[in-house]
């Protein structure tokens, strides 16, 4: 099993600089680029990605092409593991024979070359992935923490793929914590921005648009004031 990286360390942003979240983008490109106009993306900003890039949308690859293009022009974003990212590289690595299908059932197909593999810009891309961030203010995590053990930096499981979440710990020394992974409401998303709760789901299943109640946007919330910008699905996954 390849040893992955756990975190790095994140500089700070000039003055100017505004830092964003958003989380489960699952290969929404559109409502990405739309989302990142809303926000007026700029080069002294920083965006940071939650995880769940890729699977069940439209256009993983074109969603990947556009992060790294970015970075490569030098826009600060900082991308995080998702089960979604983390189920792929098993797969590559344990299952290579039928990576085909699993693309095929994951809707991913367009990653593979012609020899059916994952092409090295994408693969070390994902493997250079890490589990959490931690800001001044805040840790930033695809699922959670399991915060049922005394080191919970220590259960990357958990990181990718819990559901379960108390509303505060006093493990967070007092810094929020940001994440995604279980596609939320709207209201209730609201709601703990408005109750300033310790611990902020910020995946309203941009992917689900039209298939679930109050579901269906991709928001980026702003890591300074907590301003959430709320971009509708701009297609049908
Ligand atoms: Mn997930």
């Amino acid at each position: 099993m390849k040893k992955y990286p756990l975190t790095y360390n994140i500089p700070s942003t000039s003055d100017s600089g505004k830092r964003w979240a958003i989380s489960d983008l699952h290969g929404c490109l559109m409502t990405f680029d739309k989302l990142l106009d809303e926000i007026h993306f700029k080069t002294q900003d920083q965006l940071f990605l939650l995880g769940d890039l890729i699977d069940r949308g439209p256009d993983s690859k074109g969603l990947l092409n556009r992060i790294i293009e970015l970075k490569e022009s030098g826009y600060q974003i900082h991308c995080l593991r998702g089960n979604h990212e983390e189920m792929l590289l098993d797969h590559v690595y344990n299952y290579s024979s039928t990576l085909r299908e699993y693309a095929l059932i994951h809707g991913v197909l367009p990653l593979l070359d012609e020899n059916e593999q994952i092409p090295s810009r994408f693969l070390n891309f994902f493997e250079e992935l890490p589990y959490y961030f931690e800001l001044d203010n805040a840790y930033l995590v695809h699922a959670g923490f399991n915060f049922e053990i005394d080191d919970p930096l220590s259960d990357t499981n958990a990181m990718i793929w819990t559901r379960e979440l108390p509303s505060s710990s006093n493990w967070l020394n007092g810094k929020k914590l940001i994440h995604g992974h279980t596609p939320t409401t709207l209201r209730r998303i609201q709601q703990q921005l408005k109750n300033n709760d310790q611990i902020i789901n910020i995946d309203n299943g941009c992917v689900f648009d039209g298939m679930r109640e109050d579901m269906g946007a991709m928001l980026a919330l702003n890591l300074n004031d907590y301003e959430l910008l709320i971009m509708k699905n701009v297609v049908h996954a």
